[in-house]
């Protein structure tokens, strides 16, 4: 163990006198060639590449460097004969993660070649956000939620446009969240864009989808009238609110029950602030509620308010189609005190059908006629076409056609005395109207086989819902020269007067 220590001190003892004798004897005569220095400054083995990569080495030599080349994956890609030895390596057409080995190689005139070492360059692409959404705004914000690929991106960056504008950034946020909101100023009936873009540095993806058409919903609004809880005699009910910021329409819903289960009432596309309804009933409680649409049918719904329609007490005026009728009470029935003038005029040969429009006969086919004694219409048009009794027809919402049992009590409430009935100056003699009871029933005549129109001053014919038979239905009859009440049936195609009960 000893001996071979020392053995070995003593091989390096002389080891070292060599070398030092080496040394001091060199002597630059004959010049060994000097190889070159070069230097990697950029890439460094730890880059992540993101598009592009700026390329830069350091090459020196004794006598000057002749060449430098840049080796991507074992080829030239670029070769330098004077400095700098700056290159922009664009990689953008490389795939995602994708690793290129890289070296340099620098030449002096010597034809000494200096290799550095192999480096290997990542490519990282910046991924594109994507289903872009936008979850809500308002005034002063907007939430926006997406599907992103963080990969190597540091923040995603958010910009809007409004209207036919140019896009602004309006935010950003990190890399690491999906959703985002964003304090931002927003108008009412501006159409608003958004897109994203993931960003690192100076880098940037493609831009995500573009959600486009994005309005503010209406904002809240009251209703004003009738009001909340009222009570309210006569028709119609006209129904009023407070304009909507960013509404385009409304749309007005009337239901019996506060969860509009079932719509009772209901009109859309109101540029209006307020609506007209002629068809609510008395006695009866109602919900409203009103809806603003922006102009991509977002909607903000008002408050429910409540109003009760009380009964008419038989007081009060309808109005209907454009005219308003009296009415007046007798007995416990409530009558429509005129004759109906509703519709459309047809010519007495004309026969009208079940076409959606109310049509009437005016006597002799003079519209005069009608104004002054109302319209003459066959029973299926006075019935709507329905045969059965007691239907609404052609009468105004919250009435119908009496039924012939009807006919009796308001009989019996004027002791079947037709006079009772008749507007003074109607009839003759024993059969000279009175009108005591206020029914006003006018002389009206009406329409007869073959389009003919007779009786004007002598007949007042009245159809009652109720059917006789297939070719017949019921009607009261007053003539001009007697007291009586004619309980009778006769031809549908007949065309007679209408008065409407309340339901
Ligand atoms: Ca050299
Ligand atoms: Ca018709």
């Amino acid at each position: 163990m000893v001996r071979n220590t020392l053995a070995l001190i003593i091989v390096l003892v002389i080891s070292l006198t060599l070398m030092s004798c080496k040394e001091d004897t060199s002597n630059p005569v004959t010049p060994t060639p000097e190889e070159p220095v070069i230097k990697v400054i950029s890439p460094t083995s730890t880059t992540e590449i993101i598009d592009s990569v700026m390329v830069e080495v350091e090459a020196t030599d004794n006598k000057g460097v002749t060449k430098v080349e840049f080796y991507v994956d074992n080829v030239i890609l670029k070769t330098w004969t004077v400095p700098p030895y700056e290159y922009l390596w664009k990689l953008t057409n490389q795939e995602d993660s994708s690793k290129h080995s890289i070296y340099f190689k620098a030449y002096d005139a010597d034809g000494n070649i200096t290799t550095t070492e192999i480096l290997f360059a990542i490519v990282r692409r910046m991924k594109t956000p994507n289903e872009l959404n936008v979850i809500k705004i308002n005034e002063t914000e907007v939430w926006l939620k997406w599907k992103g690929n963080r990969n190597i991106a540091e923040k995603y960056e958010f910009e809007a446009k409004a209207n036919e504008g140019i896009y602004e950034v309006i935010g950003e946020t990190g890399a690491e969240n999906d959703s985002v909101r964003i304090l931002w100023q927003h108008l009412y009936d501006t159409k608003y864009s958004f897109r994203m873009r993931a960003k690192k540095g100076n880098y940037y993806s493609n831009y995500s989808n573009v959600v486009s058409n994005i309005y503010l919903l209406p904002k809240d609004f009251t209703l004003t009238k009738p009001i909340n809880g009222s009570s309210i005699t006569g028709r119609p009910i006209v129904f009023e609110w407070n304009q909507s910021m960013g509404a385009v329409n409304y749309a007005l819903q009337i239901a019996k029950s506060s969860n509009f289960d079932t719509i009772y009432y209901q009109k859309s596309g109101l540029t209006a602030t307020s609506d007209t309804v002629e068809t609510l009933k008395g006695n009866t409680k109602y919900y409203w509620k009103v809806q603003g649409y922006n102009r991509v049918n977002g909607e903000t719904t008002s408050d429910i308010w409540e109003v009760n329609i009380e009964a008419y007490a038989c007081n009060g005026v309808v109005e209907y189609e454009g005219k308003i009728y009296g009415m007046v009470k007798i007995g416990e029935q409530c009558w429509i005190k005129e004759n109906l003038n509703v519709g459309t005029r047809i010519n007495g040969a004309a026969n009208p059908s079940n076409n959606g429009t109310v049509e009437k006969y005016c006597y002799n086919d003079n519209e005069a006629n009608c104004n002054t004694y109302g319209g003459l219409y066959t029973w299926n048009e006075a019935m709507g076409y329905s045969t059965t009794a007691g239907v609404r027809g052609i009468c105004p919402e919250g009435w119908h056609i009496p039924t012939n049992a009807e006919f009796q009590t308001l009989a019996s409430s004027v002791s079947n005395n037709s006079n009772a009935l008749k507007a003074v100056g109607q009839g003759t003699g024993s059969g000279a109207g009175t009108n005591t009871s206020g029914f006003s029933a006018l002389l009206a005549g009406y329409r007869y086989y073959g389009g003919y129109f007779v009786s004007l001053s002598d007949f007042a014919y009245f159809w009652s819902s109720t059917e006789y038979s297939s070719p017949y239905a019921r009607f009261i009859g007053l003539d001009y020269n007697g007291a009586n009440i004619t309980f009778n049936y006769y031809y549908k195609e007949f065309g007679f007067s209408v008065r409407c009960v309340e339901d």
